[in-house]
């Protein structure tokens, strides 16, 4: 009698063992499912927005040369296109650290020692110099901060900027010029020194 209960009760604890296993596999399952819908889920938000947006295209590059004496620092630029805004990206490598003023010129033309060859700031609407989110020269482009490890990088876009169109607000074809100093905004070219680095932003190979 008492090894029956005792093997009852055994046997009870054991099928209630089971139910609670089957009980959490079960949900364990529909755990599974469930994150596997919401990753459906996701993947399908994801796609619709990537249609309705334009996605980005690099509409120009430039590779910035040492210049003035200096020959450590190389320069990458990139200009790109998102829905009509044109942005330009410029990094640095090798630049002295500090604040350096950065602005489109003129002239596509790097070939000068000392980039003279640039010409002036690019400013097709006759503005005074200044600060580029203002209504300063189209070639603008403000300070970049170069770290210690000789690195910098910026990022500027301008409602007026084109690329490609040949209009006088195109920024293909315009030198872009690193200088030693820093840009202080005041007209006409912000005191900002020799031109360091130059590269002309030519269309993508
Ligand atoms: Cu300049």
């Amino acid at each position: 009698m008492r090894f029956a209960t005792v093997s009852g009760l055994f046997g009870c604890a054991l099928l209630f063992g089971c139910w609670i296993e089957e009980m959490e596999t079960g949900t364990v399952e529909e755990d599974t499912r469930t994150l596997e819908e919401d990753t459906r889920a996701v993947e399908e938000e994801d796609t619709e927005t990537a249609e309705e947006e334009d996605t980005e295209r690099i509409v120009g590059t430039a590779s910035i040369a040492p210049k003035s004496g200096d020959t450590t620092l190389v320069g990458t630029a990139f200009l790109t296109e998102v829905a009509g805004e044109i942005a330009l990206t410029i990094e640095m490598d090798g630049a002295p650290p500090g604040k350096h003023g950065v602005h489109l010129h003129q002239s596509g033309d790097c070939s000068a020692a000392d980039a003279s060859s640039a010409g002036g700031h690019w400013n097709p609407e006759g503005h005074m110099h200044g600060m580029p989110d203002m209504s300063s020269h189209l070639g603008d482009l403000g300070n970049m901060i170069v770290r210690e490890d000789g690195k910098g990088a910026i990022t500027i876009s301008k409602p007026e900027w084109t690329a490609g169109d040949g209009s006088d607000h195109d920024v293909l074809g315009k030198a872009i010029v690193f200088h030693a100093n820093v840009d202080d905004f005041s007209d006409p070219v912000g005191n900002a020194g020799s031109r360091i680095g130059c590269g002309v932003v030519e269309p993508p190979r």
